[in-house]
């Protein structure tokens, strides 16, 4: 596959946002972001099979039994472009469905290059298929697929498993106008969300039984250990998720045990935490389904089509550019 890549000091740009983050007065906080390296990664997929967290597997039964729909809603020649491609494993079932209509290129953006590696071993089998590959920020990474783009070729972007759920909902609605920047009318947005369902599913879902999300909230301090040779000590960190009755959101924390002070040295940080004190990691939020048609149109899309799953509740939605 070709990659196109940017050489970025990554652990440079890791160590200030930390430094940032957890010098921040009252709510310690970290970027989401930085839960998906290679572990974090590769955690997430093990969530994706636990019998509390439905979310990924709803997803994927969508798109599986919608794939023909959704490529015949969508006319003429595609360039498909993936913002977060994951394993791509979801993705495969559209693919297909595209490809065997006429030849498709697809453009997975990822920040993570291992994670792109992966999408593209997991899908260059498809027959008529060409994967080009972006190692960028969602919206950079966009900008540029929509440069390539053809004459006469539609562009559908693909933004699935509610990863829009991480930002909050005024941050969701920006992002979408961004994205509705870069596309021409009659292009579309195929966007995966979460919906509400009850504090106890939720819960569960973020605090399994087994402890792998814990493990994979608490990668993060073992990810800080690893990359900025910091010393926390993971045992004196709990995880902890909690509604956010407001913000309509799970969030994760990261929860310390005692009063403890870590060195940070990729960082140049020394952080104090007190007993009890949190680092908040990320936040799930939880839409209705009729809540994103409206930030739908309010972002200069249409509402085409949403498929709910009769399982976990989890839509996924055929926006068009107006
Ligand atoms: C991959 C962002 C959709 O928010 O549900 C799973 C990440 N965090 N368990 C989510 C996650 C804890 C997940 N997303």
């Amino acid at each position: 596959m070709l990659v196109h890549a940017i050489p970025t000091n990554a652990t440079y740009e890791f160590g200030t946002e930390v430094r940032t983050g957890l010098n921040r007065p009252g709510q310690k906080e970290l970027p989401s972001k930085y839960l998906y390296d290679d572990v974090g990664s590769a955690l997430f997929e093990v969530i994706s099979h636990l019998p509390e967290y439905g979310l990924t597997r709803a997803d994927e039964r969508l798109l599986r039994r919608h794939a023909d729909e959704i490529v015949d809603r969508v006319a003429g020649p595609v360039a498909v472009a993936e913002l977060g491609s994951g394993s791509g494993r979801k993705t495969r079932w559209l693919l297909e469905a595209f490809c065997r209509r006429q030849r498709t290129s697809y453009y997975p953006v990822e920040i993570s290059r291992s994670a792109l590696a992966m999408c593209e071993r997991e899908l260059r089998d498809i027959d008529a298929i060409s994967i080009v590959g972006f190692e960028r920020e969602y919206l950079d990474g966009l900008l540029e697929v929509a440069a390539y783009r053809k004459t006469g070729q539609r562009l559908v972007v693909l933004f699935l498993g509610s990863t829009i759920g991480n930002f909050d909902r005024a941050a969701g609605m920006n992002f979408l106008s961004e994205v509705r920047h870069i596309l021409q009318p009659g292009d579309s947005l195929l966007l995966g969300t979460d919906l509400e369902k009850s504090r106890t599913e939720l819960l569960r879902a973020y605090d399994d039984e087994l402890g792998v999300t814990a493990a994979f909230n608490l990668n993060l301090l073992a990810r800080i250990n690893r990359d900025l040779g910091a010393d926390f000590d993971l045992a004196r960190f709990e995880h902890v998720a909690k509604i956010n009755d407001q913000a309509r959101s799970v969030e994760m924390h990261l929860r310390s045990e005692r009063r403890q002070t870590v060195a940070i040295p990729g960082a140049e940080a020394v952080v104090e935490f007190q007993e009890g004190e949190t680092i908040w990691t990320e936040s799930s939020h939880k839409y209705s389904a009729q809540e994103v048609c409206e930030t739908a149109n309010q972002t200069g899309f249409r509402c085409e089509v949403q498929w709910i799953d009769e399982q976990w509740p989890f839509a996924e939605n055929l926006l068009v550019a107006e």
